[in-house]
């Protein structure tokens, strides 16, 4: 039998390793960060808006907005007057360690306290491949269906908190709330969970409150 050597590359463990390097800057910069992911037009960048608009300049913050492409998204941000980068990804469907800590080096993070990272619109990809960022977020809008946990398992499990968006439409769309929040029990139990109106403001106040007792640590 010939002898057998497995040489396995991981690039996963690869990004895994950047990770958290990236994790490393920002704890020596005294910046908590979170990693928002969703759907393409869940309503990220509105509830990073409306996130901004309610802390009231509560906590000093900036912004790194990925998409496959434009810079639509951190103009919105930079015109709300906060430090904000953009990553083009040309065609990947997520971020990854390395475009993070590309990204990082552009802000001035020792005038931070809060990093928020808008993820590439998608459902399946973000999940695996780790930024550094200290929590994931999970935006759910209530268009997208109710069956959503069901169908992207992965992406229910893979976050430390979930914000359900988009409730003002739920008089006008047939969106089942005890199947939905049944799906993400089974997923991830006792996880986190925020019912706002990026729109109208509703329920942003308890996730704001929320938020800053993170990036407190308290
Ligand atoms: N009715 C309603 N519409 C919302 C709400 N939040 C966002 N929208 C709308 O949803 C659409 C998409 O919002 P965006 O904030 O661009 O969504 P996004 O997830 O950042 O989109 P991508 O970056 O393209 O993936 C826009 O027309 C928003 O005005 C909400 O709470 N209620
Ligand atoms: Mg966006």
């Amino acid at each position: 039998m010939p002898e057998r050597i497995s040489i396995v590359e991981n690039i996963m463990s690869a990004n895994e390793r950047l990770a958290k390097e990236n994790q490393a800057v920002l704890d020596k910069a005294g910046v908590f960060s979170i990693n928002i992911m969703a759907s393409p037009g869940a309503g990220k960048t509105t509830f990073i808006l409306k996130t901004i608009e309610t802390l009231h300049g509560q906590l000093r913050m900036g912004v790194i907005e990925g998409d496959i492409a434009t810079s639509l998204d951190s103009e919105k941000v930079a015109a709300a007057g906060l430090p904000a980068v953009q990553i083009n990804t040309g065609g990947d469907c997520h971020l990854d360690a390395v475009m993070l800590s590309n990204a990082l080096s552009a802000l001035p993070l020792h005038e931070l306290d809060l990093l928020i990272v808008e993820n590439v619109g998608n459902l399946v990809c973000p999940v695996s491949f780790a930024l550094g960022t200290h929590i994931n977020v999970l935006i759910a809008s209530v268009p997208e269906g109710d069956d959503k946990p069901y169908k992207y398992p992965g992406m229910y499990r893979g976050v430390q908190a979930l914000v359900i968006n988009k409730i003002d439409l739920l008089p006008y769309i047939p969106f089942k709330m005890d199947y939905f929040l049944k799906g993400v029990n089974i997923l991830n139990p006792g996880l986190v969970t925020f019912t706002v109106s990026a729109l109208t403001g509703e329920g942003m106040g308890e996730w704001v409150n929320w938020l800053i007792k993170q990036v407190k640590g308290i």
